[in-house]
């Protein structure tokens, strides 16, 4: 697996590769992605390098988490999108392809935007209480 500090965009924070910039802050840098999936497709990184969303300092999620809803806003106001979706994809079984932590804001304009294939089965009670049990347990 790709280093975070190698990854593109890092380069791109580092200004070694341009972007389209749209916000940037102390913390967290956003750009045009450059194969969208709809006009307005726009990534949104922290600049702390990590691959994954659970290796995220509290500080770098705090600032990602401060800025999105802004920069939703900003995307829908000027492509004219009324829905978009946000994606944050983590390990390559996952689709991610770039390992560095990154959300996309996907503006869904007509039949322009992020396709999903959707196949859900049903939560039984006790596998529920199972997994949520497990989950609050592993929480740090
Ligand atoms: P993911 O599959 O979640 O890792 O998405 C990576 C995205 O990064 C993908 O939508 C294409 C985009 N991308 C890849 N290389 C570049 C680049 O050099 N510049 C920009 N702006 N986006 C890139």
């Amino acid at each position: 697996m790709a280093k975070p500090s190698a990854t593109i965009f890092a380069r791109i924070l580092d200004g070694e590769l341009p972007c389209h910039r749209v916000y940037e802050d102390d913390h967290v840098l956003a750009f045009l992605d450059v194969f969208p999936l709809s006009d307005g497709h726009t990534l949104v990184i922290p600049k702390e390098r990590v691959a994954f969303l659970h290796q995220l300092s509290d500080t770098a999620a705090a600032a990602v988490g401060r800025c999105l809803p802004r920069i939703a806003r900003a995307v829908m106001k000027a492509t004219g999108a009324e829905a978009y979706n946000v994606l944050q994809n983590n390990g390559s079984a996952a689709h991610q392809a770039v390992f560095h932590v990154h959300f996309h804001i996907i503006p869904k304009v007509g039949d322009r935007g992020l396709g999903l294939s959707w196949h859900p089965s049903s939560l039984t009670q006790d596998r529920g209480a199972d997994l949520a049990q497990a989950i609050a347990d592993a929480i740090d």
